[in-house]
Order: structure tokens, then C-alpha cells, then sequence
């Protein structure tokens, strides 16, 4: 047998290479037929703009996939990152350690609500949902309360990809081709209600009684079953809901009561997402795990982290001081680049003020978004920091049919939206500007319209 050539690349108009044949890559997430036939290809990316493979300028009204809250290319990022590569490549990660691990794991806590202080490090929000609810169980088995295995998530919650995580989330389709997932999980209610919440500004006042769902669950179960709730603060990719007020409280105050552990999936909303440095402290309610990742890093290097109570942590250290007391670990745990990049991403969001920023723009985010309400199809806004949610009513018989023609027609237009099922969410870098902000609200509103 011949050995298969390998592709060749075209020269796109502005320069970039284009690959002559797409076949061979199994794209995630996506329509992999539909896009190899009409591909959308990026080729460079700086500050709020990416720049596709023809040459045009896409605005970013995603941050990537959420990720690259301090804007594209940043000079401090990049630098960071090649003075690393030079330096050290890669460090084993069992047994041995670099200093910019333990460094970037100190910075992480000092940002920390208090009572947040020790880290693991993984390589995506996935590995670190996974890593978090294995935490849980081994937390509680270690204490001798090896009964407490179940695992609580939510409906329409997105934990990422890992069995953990798709048996924890409550989105249908990531669950359906997996069979029987991990066992024991139960999920609360979601919190989205058109009924009672369309177009709220921020919190919605209704829906803090979702919460005691929780009870219901601990009833059933028995509470000495039950080792971990999670939840994502304000729930990102099932379509922005965002908590009704009182709503996280009251699962805080249900947890700490029967013993169990409260996760919070920080992956979307940590790193000034709304306004805050994380979640915990825009909403004043501290769980006993976070899970973060995204703009952990600013996107420049895959990495995650779970960020867990000392009372966690010390759980764990006990028995010789030989024994490895947590068996568990990813050859690029705390990977040299991902620090680097990391620490950079943590002086640009302090050095710049983009936490403080994100909140001072947020009232004129609000505005804007919500001066979709009145377009066609649109049937709710939600928002919150820098973060917003724009459902429309479905196409009859072809859901996400409408919302896919917002994107690709935006994209058209020079905006990058995200779309999931009918509703639209943005989250741009916290470097956006006004004018940047009006610029995604006009294009989208063209689009809903022409959608219609
Ligand atoms: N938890 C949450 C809350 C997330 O949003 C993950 C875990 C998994 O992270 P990794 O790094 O394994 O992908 C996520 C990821 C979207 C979108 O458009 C959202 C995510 C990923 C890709 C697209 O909503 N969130």
C-alpha cells in the first residue's frame, strides 16, 4: 500500500494557508458535513478581533469559547509563554515540581473567597469536573463516610465531556449515545422560567423555591448517600440562566446542613466573567470546590484547576507521610506553558482592572442587549456582567434552525456569536468598548430580523 500523500495547502487570498482537504479532521461539537462544505476558518486573532483565512475582521463577541476574557494576542500572554518554551518545556508532574505551579497555585488562592486555599491543577474544565467529583467522594470515603457516593447536578447544567461531568449535566443530547453514564446521580430542577422571568434584568426574583428541590432529593435518598452537589452559578452553555435571587443561598444552606459537599462549576463565570473575580464573590456564597478553566488562562494554553476548602485538603493529609494521598493526576497537571501563560493572564485582568471594568460596563451591556427585546422571534433577554442570552422562538419543526442563520449570517457581518439551540449567548473579552458593544448589538439585530 502506498503511503497517503500528505495534504498540500492553498494559499488564501490574504496570505494565510488553507488545507485542501478537510475530511481528516473530526470536528467537536459541530456539523461536520454541513461545515466542510461552507468552512469557517480563522487564520490570526488580536485584541477584540479575529481575522479569518480571506482576510476580513471578526469581531469577538464570545471571547473565543468564553475563554479569552483579556482580548486576543496579548502582548504580556504571548511573551510569557515563549519565554517559557525556551526555558523549561515540560516538568514531571508526580514526584517533582516547577516553581511557576506552586507560584501560579498561591496567586489563585490569595484571589480566592477565604477558605478556598488549596489547588489541583488539569488540563480543561472537563478533567477538573471530573477531578472535583472524584475529590468529593474520596473526601468523604477518607472520613469514613464511604457511603456518601451520590452525586447531585442539575438539569440543563454542562459539566463538560468527561462520564462525570455528562452524568452530572442535564443536556439530553451529550447524554443519550453514552449509556448508562456513571451511577447514582440525581438532578435538581433548572431554573428557567419564560412563565415567570422573561427579560429580567440580572437576577430574577422568582425561583428561589427550585432550590429546595434539594430536599426532596435528600429525602429520597438519604442524606448519608449524598456527597456533592454542583452547580454552575449562572449556567453558561445550556443558554445563560441565571440564578434567581436567593436561589444559590438557599442550596449553600442545604448542603452545609446535611454534610454535603457544594460544588460551583466556575468554568464559564470565574475569571471577572461577571464583573467579579469569580462567581462566589459576585453572588457572596463560597462552596467547598470550584472548578475552573477557560480564562484560567486566557484560552493561550489548555488548563484548568479545582480549587478546594482546607478543610478538604486536610482531610486528605494524613497516614505516613510516604503515602500519596490523593491517587489521581494528568501528565500535564500544572504544564510549564499553561502556568506561564496563567500567571501572565492573572497580571493583565489586576494590572488592567478588567474585573472592575467588566462590572462598570455591565449597566451599558444591559441596556444594549436588552434593546433586542422588542425584535421578532426574540421571546426573552437575560443577561448578567458580561454575559447575555437572547432566545428565540424555534423555527416550527427545525429547532436551532433560526439561531444557526443568526450565526452564520453575524459571521457574514463580521460578528462572532455563539448560538446553542434558539438561543444566542454572548460573552465578549472584558476588553470590549462601547462602540464595540453597540457594533455586536446592530449586526444581531439585523440578523434576528432578517431570521424572521
Ligand atoms: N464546565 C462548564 C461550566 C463549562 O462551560 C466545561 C465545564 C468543560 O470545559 P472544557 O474545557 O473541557 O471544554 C465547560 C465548557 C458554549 C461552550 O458555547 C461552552 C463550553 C465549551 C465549549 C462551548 O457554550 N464550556
Amino acid at each position: 500500500m502506498t503511503a497517503k500523500q500528505p495534504s498540500t495547502f492553498k494559499q488564501a487570498s490574504q496570505g494565510a494557508s488553507v488545507p485542501n482537504d478537510l475530511e481528516p479532521f473530526w470536528m467537536p461539537f459541530t456539523a461536520n458535513r454541513q461545515f466542510k462544505k461552507s468552512p469557517r476558518l480563522l487564520a490570526g486573532a488580536k485584541d477584540m478581533h479575529y481575522t479569518t483565512v480571506d482576510g476580513r475582521q471578526v469581531l469577538d463577541a464570545t471571547a473565543g469559547l468564553w475563554c479569552v476574557n483579556a482580548g486576543h494576542g496579548r502582548a504580556p500572554i504571548v511573551e510569557a509563554v515563549q519565554a517559557q518554551v525556551e526555558q523549561m518545556d515540560y516538568a514531571p508532574a508526580f514526584q517533582m515540581g516547577h516553581p511557576a505551579a506552586f507560584e501560579l497555585a498561591a496567586r489563585l488562592t490569595a484571589m480566592m473567597p477565604a477558605g478556598l486555599d488549596h489547588v489541583f491543577f488539569t488540563n480543561s474544565g472537563s478533567e477538573a469536573v471530573d477531578t472535583a467529583l472524584k475529590i468529593a467522594i474520596a473526601y468523604h470515603r477518607i472520613r469514613g463516610e464511604g457511603a456518601r457516593t451520590r452525586l447531585i447536578g442539575r438539569e440543563r447544567g454542562y459539566h463538560g465531556v468527561g462520564f462525570g461531568g455528562i452524568s452530572v449535566g442535564g443536556i439530553a443530547p451529550n447524554r443519550k449515545f453514552f449509556g448508562s453514564l456513571i451511577p447514582g446521580v440525581d438532578h435538581l430542577p433548572h431554573t428557567h422560567s419564560l412563565q415567570h422571568n422573561a427579560n429580567t434584568r440580572g437576577q430574577p426574583e422568582w425561583g428561589a423555591h427550585l432550590a429546595d428541590d434539594l430536599e426532596r432529593i435528600v429525602a429520597l435518598h438519604d442524606a448519608s448517600t449524598i456527597a456533592a452537589v454542583i452547580v454552575e452559578p449562572v449556567a453558561g452553555s445550556t443558554g445563560v440562566l441565571v440564578p434567581p435571587k436567593g436561589y444559590l443561598e438557599r442550596l449553600r444552606e442545604i448542603c452545609t446542613r446535611h454534610g454535603i459537599l457544594l460544588i460551583f462549576d466556575e468554568v464559564i463565570t470565574g475569571f471577572g466573567r461577571l464583573g467579579a473575580a469569580f462567581a462566589a464573590d459576585y453572588f457572596g456564597v463560597t462552596p467547598d470546590l470550584m472548578t475552573t478553566a477557560k480564562g484560567l488562562s486566557n484560552g493561550t494554553v489548555p488548563m484548568g484547576a479545582v480549587i478546594a476548602s482546607k478543610a478538604i485538603y486536610d482531610a486528605f493529609m494524613q497516614g505516613p507521610e510516604g503515602t500519596i494521598e490523593l491517587f489521581h493526576g494528568y501528565t500535564y497537571s500544572g504544564h510549564p506553558l499553561a502556568c506561564a501563560a496563567a500567571l501572565a493572564s492573572l497580571d493583565v485582568y489586576r494590572d488592567e482592572g478588567l474585573f472592575e471594568r467588566a462590572a462598570a460596563l455591565a449597566p451599558y451591556w444591559e441596556d444594549a442587549v436588552h434593546s433586542l427585546q422588542d425584535s421578532a422571534s426574540v421571546i426573552d433577554v437575560r443577561n448578567i456582567g458580561l454575559v447575555a442570552g437572547i432566545e428565540l422562538a424555534a423555527r416550527e419543526g427545525s429547532p436551532g434552525a433560526r439561531a444557526f442563520d443568526i450565526f452564520t449570517g453575524c459571521y457574514e457581518d463580521g460578528v462572532l456569536i455563539r448560538t446553542t439551540a434558539d438561543t444566542v449567548a454572548l460573552s465578549p473579552p472584558l476588553i470590549v468598548s462601547k462602540p464595540q458593544i453597540d457594533e455586536i448589538i446592530e449586526t444581531l439585530g439585523q440578523q434576528i430580523k432578517a431570521a424572521a
